[in-house]
């Protein structure tokens, strides 16, 4: 069997590469979701990978069957791709969030639909393909073995920052009412055997991987078991993980022993009250600073995803967050516009009040709602003013040079130096710049971390 499976691109990450400089590469890495797909295909059938980032669909190509894998934002490009080749008489198979989410709107666009995970459901798929008895929609099993030894030789390695990029656990059993994944996983979270990551990641050829978890340390017992795995093998990498991990003295120092770097964590807001409206109330904006510190202390630069839109948020917001992300230390931010993706709680609350369905604007980086204390313009404007104010040269620099005073400063720095420069880059090619709503100077002086409540 001919199968084709594609990733679309959409939005500023189309023309990716093209530059020389800041070319966007930095934030190029995984591809796991068609890889495991690849994996899972039969072993004599004949897999084409294509990134659309980075590489041409060929709309005459003679396949079986195309799998898209698509997200929300690339959900509009996905179904343009799905109806060129189902005028062709070739088959349309989607997967991913979008239509995990969202199914009986992607099978308007295509002829079957994975949900949740491939395993299980992608053989029986192919299987019932071959036989001409395929359906409409299949689920997949996120407690089937994950397959390994992914065929990574399907993609270039030069188009990516790395192509080691594996994770240990899906899933997260928070709530957060603006997230994807407890919606895509059900609120489960689901480890690997510690032995068959731990192998993975032995085999890697480079010294630096990322794990793309959701939560990598959720499970504790599980973290402390896998950090204890991967051990001595002087590997380095990077994670996604929630803030309480910085109160776990040992599991902080298991995790600096087994090589983490660096972790984004996603703190949203310095706002208690807008933190609760999201079921995130176990971020604790007066702990921050110590946290960040913890953090620093084992040699772990810490990105913080922030999150511009909640209800209480007012047009002081971008001046007080950008004071204060200065004042806990954080090294670098991935800035995001509240978005109510299709199939989350936050979008069944704010239905009435989305001006914008546009799915290509589901990006993080639009506004598609009307905000409730500030005009939808401030929002957009205050976003990117945020984004461009801590990446200018000068923040960058300040930034690094406190770096350096950490344990691990210098041994480290090329983490945190290479993704301000990366940020940097970003807010070039996308020609942020933006104005702060409020008064900056009257905000800023204003902003003051409340005392640390134990
Ligand atoms: C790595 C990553 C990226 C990478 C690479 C993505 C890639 N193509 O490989 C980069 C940096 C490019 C990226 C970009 C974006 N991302 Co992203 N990304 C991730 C992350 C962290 C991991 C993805 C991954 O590799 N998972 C591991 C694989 C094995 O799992 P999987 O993707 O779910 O795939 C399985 C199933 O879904 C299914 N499946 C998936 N596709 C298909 C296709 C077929 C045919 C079949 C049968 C099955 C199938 O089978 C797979 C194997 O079991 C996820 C978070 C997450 N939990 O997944 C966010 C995530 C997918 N991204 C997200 C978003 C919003 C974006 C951006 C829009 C915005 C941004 N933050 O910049 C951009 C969009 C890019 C664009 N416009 O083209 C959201 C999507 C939410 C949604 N409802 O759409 C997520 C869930 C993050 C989040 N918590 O909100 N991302």
């Amino acid at each position: 069997m001919k199968i084709a499976l594609i990733c679309p691109s959409s939005g500023p990450w189309n023309g990716i590469g093209k530059n020389k400089v800041f070319n966007g590469r930095s934030f190029r890495f995984s591809m796991l979701s068609l890889l495991t797909v690849a994996r899972l295909s039969p072993a004599d059938s004949q897999v084409t990978l294509v990134d659309e980032q980075v590489d041409a669909i060929d709309f005459d190509g003679d396949y079986d069957v195309v799998g898209l894998t698509v997200m929300t934002a690339t959900a509009p490009r996905a179904f343009e791709i799905a109806g060129r080749f189902r005028r062709c008489g070739i088959p349309v198979v989607m997967g991913g969030f979008y239509p995990s989410l969202n199914p009986q709107d992607a099978l308007t666009h295509c002829d079957a639909v994975v949900v949740g995970p491939a395993m299980e459901a992608w053989p029986q798929l192919i299987e019932d393909l071959a036989a001409g008895r395929m359906q409409p929609l299949y689920h997949g099993n996120a407690a089937a073995p994950v397959p390994s030894q992914l065929p990574r030789h399907l993609i270039a390695r030069h188009k990516y920052v790395t192509t080691n990029a594996t994770y240990a656990t899906m899933g997260c059993r928070n709530h957060c009412q603006f997230c994807s994944v407890s919606r895509f996983y059900d609120a489960h979270h689901y480890c690997r055997p510690v032995e068959d990551v731990v192998g993975e990641v032995k085999a890697f050829s480079e010294k630096f991987f990322i794990f793309v978890d959701d939560n990598l340390t959720q499970d504790r017992d599980y973290a402390a078991a896998l950090f204890r795995g991967l051990a001595g093998q002087g590997k380095h990498w990077l994670t996604q993980l929630s803030i309480e991990v910085a109160w776990d003295d040992e599991l902080l120092d298991l995790m600096a022993q087994s090589g983490c770097v660096g972790v984004f964590v996603g703190l949203e807001s310095f706002n208690d009250k807008a933190l609760g409206t999201q079921d995130k109330a176990f971020n604790v904006p007066q702990r921050y600073r110590d946290a960040v510190a913890r953090f620093h202390a084992h040699g772990i630069f810490v990105e913080a995803g922030l999150m511009f839109g909640f209800d209480d948020d007012d047009a002081g917001v971008f001046a007080r967050t950008l004071s204060l992300l200065d004042q806990i230390g954080i090294d670098t931010i991935l800035v995001s516009i509240v978005t109510p993706l299709p199939g989350t709680a936050l979008h069944e609350q704010m239905r009435d009040r989305i001006r914008d369905t546009n799915l290509g604007h589901y990006d993080y980086r639009h506004v598609v709602f009307e905000p409730k204390r500030i005009a939808a313009e401030q929002l957009q404007s205050g976003a990117d003013w945020v984004i461009h104010r801590f990446y200018r040269p000068s923040a960058i620099l300040r930034r690094l040079v406190r770096w350096i005073a950490t344990p691990k400063g210098l041994s480290h720095l090329i983490y945190p130096l290479v993704l301000n420069l990366a940020f940097y880059g970003r807010t070039r090619r996308f020609g942020l710049r933006g104005r702060d709503p409020a008064m900056q100077s009257a905000v800023s002086t204003s902003a003051k971390l409340a005392p640390a409540c134990a």
